[in-house]
């Protein structure tokens, strides 16, 4: 099974990519593609397209498209909620301690990372980064 961990704007900003590789790697987690790039607005509203009639939508185009973002391929068994955990919550704030949004996030916006939530979403979302 595979999984999309994709480093947001805020963390290429602020120059934690590196870090955010290590931890993945200290904890054993198996990254099989690395991708840097920056969405098109029209790529970003598709790569969004379940938020769109949220209020936030614009605010995350605008955020998402604000810088370049890193697309990792991580696989194992049970990959999306195993990275879905480590991850922590969308709110940093209410991200479990020593998870990487608890770590490092600002806001809900600034929350460094996205990881897909299903393995459909996981498939669809790969696809904007790697081929196969
Ligand atoms: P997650 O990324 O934890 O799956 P979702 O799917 O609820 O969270 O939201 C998608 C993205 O939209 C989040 N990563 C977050 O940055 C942004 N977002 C969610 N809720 C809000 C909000 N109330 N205000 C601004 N941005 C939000």
């Amino acid at each position: 099974m595979k999984t999309l961990l994709m480093i947001k704007p805020d963390a290429v900003k602020k120059r934690i990519i590196g870090k955010i590789i290590s931890i993945l790697e200290e904890n054993g987690f198996e990254i099989t593609g690395i991708k840097m790039k920056r969405f098109s607005r029209e790529e970003a509203e598709k790569f969004y397209e379940v938020h769109k009639e949220k209020p936030f939508f614009s605010e995350l185009i605008d955020f998402i498209t604000s810088d370049s973002v890193v697309g990792i391929r991580i696989e194992g068994e049970d990959i999306v909620k195993k990275i879905r955990d480590f991850i922590g919550e969308t709110e940093p704030k209410k991200a479990r301690e020593g998870t990487i949004r608890n770590l490092f996030g600002e806001s809900i916006t600034k929350n460094v990372v996205h990881a897909s939530d299903t393995i459909e979403n996981a498939i669809r979302e790969l696809k904007f980064f790697f081929e196969d």
